[in-house]
Protein backbone atom coordinates (compact mmCIF):
# COMPACT_ATOMS: atom_id res chain seq x y z
CA UNK A 1 0.00 0.00 0.00
CA UNK A 2 1.31 3.36 -0.65
CA UNK A 3 0.97 6.34 0.90
CA UNK A 4 1.80 9.59 -0.13
CA UNK A 5 2.54 12.63 2.16
CA UNK A 6 0.22 15.05 2.41
CA UNK A 7 0.00 18.31 4.67
CA UNK A 8 -1.49 17.66 7.84
CA UNK A 9 -1.72 20.85 10.62
CA UNK A 10 -3.94 19.70 13.59
CA UNK A 11 -6.04 23.01 15.16
CA UNK A 12 -3.74 24.95 17.49
CA UNK A 13 -5.16 26.39 20.75
CA UNK A 14 -3.64 29.27 23.12
CA UNK A 15 -2.68 27.70 26.57
CA UNK A 16 -6.08 28.87 28.35
CA UNK A 17 -8.07 27.07 25.58
CA UNK A 18 -5.71 24.07 25.43
CA UNK A 19 -6.12 23.80 29.36
CA UNK A 20 -10.04 24.26 29.21
CA UNK A 21 -10.59 21.25 26.70
CA UNK A 22 -7.91 19.25 28.27
CA UNK A 23 -9.87 19.37 31.58
CA UNK A 24 -13.22 19.25 29.75
CA UNK A 25 -12.09 15.66 28.03
CA UNK A 26 -10.58 14.44 31.53
CA UNK A 27 -13.79 15.30 32.87
CA UNK A 28 -15.78 13.26 30.10
CA UNK A 29 -13.21 10.53 30.88
CA UNK A 30 -13.41 10.57 34.33
CA UNK A 31 -17.37 10.33 33.91
CA UNK A 32 -17.12 6.59 32.18
CA UNK A 33 -17.84 3.40 34.25
CA UNK A 34 -17.56 0.08 33.32
CA UNK A 35 -21.20 -1.23 33.79
CA UNK A 36 -22.25 -5.07 34.13
CA UNK A 37 -26.30 -4.20 34.27
CA UNK A 38 -27.23 -3.50 30.84
CA UNK A 39 -31.04 -2.19 29.87
CA UNK A 40 -32.27 -4.32 27.28
CA UNK A 41 -33.34 -1.25 25.16
CA UNK A 42 -32.66 -1.40 21.70
CA UNK A 43 -29.72 0.56 20.74
CA UNK A 44 -29.37 1.51 16.69
CA UNK A 45 -26.75 -0.15 14.49
CA UNK A 46 -25.41 2.87 13.24
CA UNK A 47 -24.08 3.71 16.91
CA UNK A 48 -22.27 0.74 17.14
CA UNK A 49 -20.77 0.92 13.74
CA UNK A 50 -19.72 4.75 14.32
CA UNK A 51 -17.73 3.39 17.77
CA UNK A 52 -16.30 0.66 15.51
CA UNK A 53 -14.99 3.14 12.93
CA UNK A 54 -13.93 5.34 15.86
CA UNK A 55 -11.58 2.28 16.69
CA UNK A 56 -10.19 1.91 13.08
CA UNK A 57 -8.66 5.49 13.84
CA UNK A 58 -5.99 4.33 16.03
CA UNK A 59 -2.48 4.19 15.32
CA UNK A 60 -1.30 0.70 14.70
CA UNK A 61 2.38 -1.06 14.10
CA UNK A 62 3.38 -0.42 10.32
CA UNK A 63 -0.28 0.82 9.82
CA UNK A 64 -1.78 -2.85 9.50
CA UNK A 65 -4.89 -1.87 11.80
CA UNK A 66 -4.45 -5.37 12.72
CA UNK A 67 -8.42 -5.65 14.56
CA UNK A 68 -11.66 -7.17 13.43
CA UNK A 69 -14.93 -6.41 15.04
CA UNK A 70 -17.15 -9.07 15.10
CA UNK A 71 -20.49 -7.72 15.88
CA UNK A 72 -23.51 -9.72 17.18
CA UNK A 73 -26.77 -8.73 17.61
CA UNK A 74 -29.26 -11.88 17.59
CA UNK A 75 -30.89 -13.34 20.24
CA UNK A 76 -29.99 -16.89 19.87
CA UNK A 77 -25.94 -15.87 19.62
CA UNK A 78 -25.59 -13.86 22.18
CA UNK A 79 -27.19 -16.97 24.44
CA UNK A 80 -24.29 -19.18 22.97
CA UNK A 81 -21.91 -16.60 23.85
CA UNK A 82 -23.43 -16.36 27.38
CA UNK A 83 -23.60 -19.84 28.09
CA UNK A 84 -19.92 -20.73 26.57
CA UNK A 85 -18.85 -17.42 28.70
CA UNK A 86 -20.69 -19.14 31.53
CA UNK A 87 -18.69 -23.12 31.68
CA UNK A 88 -15.89 -21.18 31.23
CA UNK A 89 -16.07 -18.80 34.41
CA UNK A 90 -18.00 -21.72 36.26
CA UNK A 91 -14.68 -23.28 36.35
CA UNK A 92 -12.37 -20.28 36.97
CA UNK A 93 -14.83 -18.97 39.86
CA UNK A 94 -16.69 -22.56 41.09
CA UNK A 95 -13.95 -25.14 40.11
CA UNK A 96 -11.01 -23.73 41.55
CA UNK A 97 -9.07 -22.47 38.23
CA UNK A 98 -8.59 -18.80 39.62
CA UNK A 99 -5.68 -18.69 41.47
CA UNK A 100 -5.89 -17.37 45.17
CA UNK A 101 -4.23 -14.27 43.93
CA UNK A 102 -6.54 -13.28 41.43
CA UNK A 103 -9.70 -14.53 43.27
CA UNK A 104 -8.89 -11.79 46.18
CA UNK A 105 -7.72 -9.24 43.82
CA UNK A 106 -11.63 -9.62 42.18
CA UNK A 107 -13.26 -9.54 45.48
CA UNK A 108 -13.92 -6.33 45.69
CA UNK A 109 -15.72 -5.86 42.55
CA UNK A 110 -18.20 -9.11 43.63
CA UNK A 111 -17.62 -10.47 39.87
CA UNK A 112 -19.11 -13.99 40.07
CA UNK A 113 -19.83 -16.55 37.05
CA UNK A 114 -23.11 -15.28 36.19
CA UNK A 115 -22.94 -13.34 32.99
CA UNK A 116 -26.33 -12.56 32.04
CA UNK A 117 -25.24 -9.08 31.22
CA UNK A 118 -24.44 -10.96 27.92
CA UNK A 119 -27.67 -11.65 27.01
CA UNK A 120 -29.45 -8.22 28.19
CA UNK A 121 -27.27 -6.17 26.17
CA UNK A 122 -29.30 -5.38 22.94
CA UNK A 123 -25.08 -5.80 21.13
CA UNK A 124 -22.08 -7.88 21.82
CA UNK A 125 -19.20 -6.50 19.95
CA UNK A 126 -16.02 -9.07 19.51
CA UNK A 127 -12.54 -7.55 19.13
CA UNK A 128 -10.41 -9.78 17.81
CA UNK A 129 -6.81 -9.18 17.30
CA UNK A 130 -5.03 -9.90 13.90
CA UNK A 131 -2.24 -11.95 14.57
CA UNK A 132 -1.03 -11.96 10.97
CA UNK A 133 -2.40 -11.11 7.65
CA UNK A 134 -2.98 -13.42 5.07
CA UNK A 135 -2.04 -12.61 1.15
CA UNK A 136 -4.93 -13.82 -1.53
CA UNK A 137 -2.38 -16.63 -2.09
CA UNK A 138 -3.00 -17.79 1.57
CA UNK A 139 0.70 -16.74 2.62
CA UNK A 140 0.98 -14.77 5.75
CA UNK A 141 1.72 -11.05 6.39
CA UNK A 142 3.51 -10.24 9.55
CA UNK A 143 1.76 -7.75 11.81
CA UNK A 144 3.51 -5.64 14.66
CA UNK A 145 2.75 -4.79 17.68
CA UNK A 146 -0.23 -6.15 17.48
CA UNK A 147 -1.30 -5.76 21.21
CA UNK A 148 -0.55 -2.33 21.21
CA UNK A 149 -2.26 -1.29 18.32
CA UNK A 150 -5.54 -3.57 19.19
CA UNK A 151 -5.42 -1.70 23.28
CA UNK A 152 -5.48 1.68 21.44
CA UNK A 153 -8.64 0.47 19.19
CA UNK A 154 -10.57 -1.03 22.00
CA UNK A 155 -9.64 2.51 24.33
CA UNK A 156 -10.97 4.79 21.43
CA UNK A 157 -13.97 2.18 20.91
CA UNK A 158 -15.00 2.58 24.50
CA UNK A 159 -14.31 6.34 24.31
CA UNK A 160 -16.65 6.80 21.67
CA UNK A 161 -19.53 4.67 22.97
CA UNK A 162 -19.32 6.42 26.34
CA UNK A 163 -19.29 9.80 24.30
CA UNK A 164 -22.71 8.17 22.59
CA UNK A 165 -24.43 7.77 25.94
CA UNK A 166 -23.81 4.32 25.74
CA UNK A 167 -21.88 1.72 28.23
CA UNK A 168 -19.44 -1.67 27.82
CA UNK A 169 -17.73 -3.48 30.06
CA UNK A 170 -14.26 -4.75 28.66
CA UNK A 171 -14.76 -8.59 29.22
CA UNK A 172 -12.47 -10.87 29.32
CA UNK A 173 -13.64 -14.44 29.69
CA UNK A 174 -11.21 -16.90 30.18
CA UNK A 175 -10.33 -18.91 28.52
CA UNK A 176 -11.46 -17.00 25.06
CA UNK A 177 -11.65 -19.85 22.50
CA UNK A 178 -15.35 -20.28 22.30
CA UNK A 179 -15.59 -17.13 20.55
CA UNK A 180 -13.54 -18.07 17.74
CA UNK A 181 -15.80 -21.07 17.04
CA UNK A 182 -19.25 -19.02 17.43
CA UNK A 183 -17.55 -15.63 15.26
CA UNK A 184 -16.14 -18.67 12.85
CA UNK A 185 -12.97 -16.75 12.87
CA UNK A 186 -9.67 -17.74 11.42
CA UNK A 187 -7.27 -18.99 13.04
CA UNK A 188 -4.77 -15.80 12.34
CA UNK A 189 -7.20 -14.03 14.64
CA UNK A 190 -7.55 -14.45 18.67
CA UNK A 191 -10.18 -13.21 20.51
CA UNK A 192 -9.03 -10.15 22.41
CA UNK A 193 -11.89 -8.49 24.21
CA UNK A 194 -16.04 -9.29 24.01
CA UNK A 195 -17.65 -5.96 24.69
CA UNK A 196 -21.28 -5.97 25.69
CA UNK A 197 -22.81 -2.76 24.14
CA UNK A 198 -25.99 -0.65 25.51
CA UNK A 199 -27.83 1.30 28.26
CA UNK A 200 -26.64 1.11 31.36
CA UNK A 201 -29.56 -0.15 33.45
CA UNK A 202 -31.66 2.48 35.14
CA UNK A 203 -31.00 1.12 38.34
CA UNK A 204 -27.41 -0.06 37.26
CA UNK A 205 -25.18 0.16 40.55
CA UNK A 206 -21.14 0.08 39.81
CA UNK A 207 -18.46 0.14 42.53
CA UNK A 208 -17.67 3.36 44.10
CA UNK A 209 -13.77 2.78 42.29
CA UNK A 210 -11.08 5.54 43.51
CA UNK A 211 -8.63 6.69 40.70
CA UNK A 212 -5.32 6.54 41.59
CA UNK A 213 -4.16 10.18 41.94
CA UNK A 214 -1.64 11.62 39.52
CA UNK A 215 1.48 10.97 42.24
CA UNK A 216 1.23 7.42 41.85
CA UNK A 217 0.42 7.65 37.80
CA UNK A 218 3.04 10.26 37.09
CA UNK A 219 6.86 10.64 37.58
CA UNK A 220 8.91 13.60 36.40
CA UNK A 221 12.55 14.16 35.46
CA UNK A 222 14.02 15.44 37.37
CA UNK A 223 12.01 14.74 39.79
CA UNK A 224 12.00 18.07 41.19
CA UNK A 225 10.50 19.62 37.81
CA UNK A 226 8.02 21.77 40.41
CA UNK A 227 5.82 23.13 37.46
CA UNK A 228 2.42 21.98 39.01
N1 LIG B 1 -12.91 -13.16 33.42
C1 LIG B 1 -13.54 -13.30 34.72
C2 LIG B 1 -12.69 -12.82 35.84
C3 LIG B 1 -12.37 -11.36 35.85
C4 LIG B 1 -11.05 -10.99 35.69
C5 LIG B 1 -10.69 -9.67 35.80
I1 LIG B 1 -8.72 -9.21 35.69
C6 LIG B 1 -11.64 -8.67 36.04
O1 LIG B 1 -11.27 -7.34 36.15
C7 LIG B 1 -12.97 -9.05 36.20
C8 LIG B 1 -13.33 -10.40 36.08
C9 LIG B 1 -14.93 -12.67 34.71
O2 LIG B 1 -15.30 -12.06 33.73
O3 LIG B 1 -15.65 -12.79 35.68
Amino acid sequence: MEHPFVPYAPPRYNPDEMIRRGAEFLAFADARRSVRMFSDEPVPFRAVELAVRAAGTAPSGAHQQPWKFVVIGDRETRRRVREAAEVEERQNYEGGRLPPEWREALAPLETTSDKGYLEVAPWLVVCFAEKYGVRPDGSKVRHYYVNESVGIACGLFIAALHAMGLSTLTHTPNPMAFLTEICERPPSERPYILFPVGYAAPDALVPDLVRKPLDQTMVTFPPNLGLS
